[in-house]
């Protein structure tokens, strides 16, 4: 019988010192902290990413741009005519463009780490609303998971916390920013949420310099949600915000490398920042990545908290090859996962947030 792991195997687990034989993916424990990881250094990363927009990409491996495509199992390999090592360029600027834009994909979930399970289980179905939809204990990997949400995973984007046997506290750090719930009315929101004793840092109000009524509250661990009043939606938990060094070099990653749409741009000069909103469909329907600059600030602190979002695709490899030429860094090679099959592949933003995409079909049989 093959041992169903959960979808955090698609979370890094350094944190796990136990000499497991468990047939699973481990990732150094720099990486599961975000930090001295030498391959995400934002200077050579941008100096790539602007090269790779402006050079024909076969420039860059230093052959001639390819003329045809052609899919070779999981693979999109460059015709040029030319000799053999020209035909192993795998994939033009184009080819990439056309692939992730009509990929089918859709934020599947945002995973993070909480000290307390159990509490945090609590505030969010008792203050937050949301349902446990799953729970599993993984002894041998010394962490137990557990995924909440608005409704069911395989339509709708979920929450997925890790709690590593013994670890109480994490350090958030400073770049990651909240994750958002549409709520009809915010006020009655905070009420019920005040009642409870959860903790509400921002009372009900309209954004400043616009007017969203928001408001801001803590879970147990100090993650931000920001409630923003909307009308109904099918998509509740609306919006994952994380702040980066560069506006528009975020954009253009998220546009070509992720296949997302820039929905909205806004600059908030009052109170010295700018907002983007990428994403796979329109913010009241679908989940989005709010992109947030601050006027100045190129780098932030990613704390050891937060870990990465996971995305749907209908094909890893071709991903896989066009986020890295689009100048994103592969930090796990396309492939299944042993012991599941689920096939994944691991990659960073130019600021180094780090994003999963997890193939379609796999991650369907992985609720059944
Ligand atoms: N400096 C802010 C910039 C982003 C920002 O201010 N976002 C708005 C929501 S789009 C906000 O939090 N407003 C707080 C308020 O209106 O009180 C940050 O990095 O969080």
């Amino acid at each position: 019988m093959v041992r169903k792991l959960p979808m955090s195997t698609f979370r890094p687990r350094a944190l796990s010192s136990s000499a497991s034989t468990a047939p699973l993916v481990r990732i150094s424990s720099a990486r599961f902290f975000g930090a001295g990881d030498g391959a995400c250094n934002p200077s050579r990363r941008l100096a790539l990413f602007h090269l790779g927009s402006a050079i024909p990409q076969g420039k860059l491996f230093g052959v001639k741009a390819p003329k045809m495509l052609r899919v070779e199992g999981n693979a999109i390999v460059a015709a040029t005519g030319g000799s053999m090592a020209q035909t192993s360029t795998a994939i033009t600027q184009e080819g990439a463009l056309e692939w992730v834009k009509k990929d089918n994909r859709r934020l599947l979930h945002i995973v993070y780490r909480v000290g307390d399970l159990d509490k945090t289980i609590k505030f969010y179905t008792e203050c937050l609303g949301m349902k446990l939809l799953r729970k599993q204990d993984i002894p041998e990997e010394r962490y137990t998971n557990a995924f909440l949400g608005y409704g069911p995973e395989d339509s709708q984007f979920v929450v997925e916390l890790t709690y590593n046997y013994g670890v109480d506290k994490y350090d958030i750090g400073t770049g990651f920013g909240h994750i958002g719930i549409a709520v009809e009315d915010v006020a009655k929101m905070v009420d019920l949420i005040k009642a409870k004793g959860g903790k509400v840092t921002r009372e009900p109000g309209p954004v400043k310099g616009g007017n969203t009524v928001i408001a801001f509250v803590e879970d147990p661990d100090g993650y931000k949600f920001e409630l923003l009043e909307r009308g109904p939606t099918p998509e509740p938990l609306c919006q994952v915000m994380l702040r980066v060094g560069d506006l528009d070099r975020s954009i253009a990653f998220y546009e070509k490398a992720f296949g997302m749409e820039l929905l909205r741009k806004r600059d908030n000069p009052e109170y010295k920042y700018t907002i983007a909103m990428m994403g796979y469909g329109p913010e009241d329907k679908s989940t989005v990545l709010e992109l947030t600059y601050n006027y100045g600030i190129t780098e932030y602190d990613k704390g050891n908290a937060y870990a990465q979002m996971a995305i749907g695709t209908d094909d890893v490899y071709k991903t896989a090859e066009a986020v890295r030429l689009f100048g994103g860094k592969i930090t796990r090679e396309p492939g299944p996962l042993p012991g599941i099959n689920t096939k994944i592949m691991a990659c960073l933003d130019p600021d180094c947030w780090k994003s999963v995409f997890v193939d379609n079909i796999d991650f369907a049989k992985e609720l059944e």
